[in-house]
């Protein structure tokens, strides 16, 4: 999605964790963890999609989607280190708990996911976007697995800024749907 905001060519490998494909000797030499993604930009390999949406930002012509000045980075930040929390353990992990059948506590999934969907609304019932007044890394960060977690089992009927929100990322330019996005209303 990052790619394609910035209109960069790309190749794309897909690796298909179902068949444990992130556990091949070819991919653990990118990333030891066996995780995806993985950027590969000429020499340089880059794990974790946080660092790589920086890397990409600040390389490729959008500084402004992760500034430096420290306020501004940091209220950034802020979300990126939501996004692998709250988000990742609670709305990613009800999904894959539903759909790839993971091993994870369902309980503690639908907890974070009230935590992660209250701050998400709390915020945007009266700004566009999650930090600094525009579109940023953070937004881009927390977008799909929100916008996902209907496949989770889990309803946004109530979460009406949540939604807008999601309207307003999938109408901007180069916006690229991927599966299951966009937002199915
Ligand atoms: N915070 C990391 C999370 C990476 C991650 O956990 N990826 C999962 C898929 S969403 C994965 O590749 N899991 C395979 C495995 O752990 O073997 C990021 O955003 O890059």
């Amino acid at each position: 999605m990052m790619l394609a905001f910035l209109g960069l060519e790309y190749k794309r490998i897909d690796i298909d964790l179902r068949r444990n494909d992130q556990m091949n000797p070819d991919f653990i030499s990118l990333n030891r963890l066996h995780k995806v993604p993985v950027l590969v930009d000429d020499e340089f390999v880059i794990r974790d999609s946080a660092a790589i949406m920086i890397y990409l930002a600040r390389k490729y012509g959008k500084p402004e989607w992760y500034p430096v000045s420290p306020a501004e980075m940091a209220e950034i930040q802020q979300w990126l280190s939501f996004s692998v929390n709250e988000v990742f353990n609670g709305l990613a992990m009800s999904r894959a708990i539903v759909i790839f059948n993971r091993d994870f506590d369902l309980k503690l999934a639908h907890a974070l996911t009230d935590i992660a969907l209250d701050l998400l609304e709390f915020r945007l019932k009266d700004h566009d976007w999650l930090a600094l007044d525009r579109f940023t890394l953070a937004d881009i960060a927390c977008y799909p697995y929100a916008a996902l977690v209907h496949e989770g089992g889990i309803s946004l009927e109530e979460f009406s800024s949540i939604r807008s929100w999601f309207k307003r990322i999938e109408s901007l330019p180069r916006y690229a749907a991927m599966p299951g996005l966009p937002y199915p209303y």
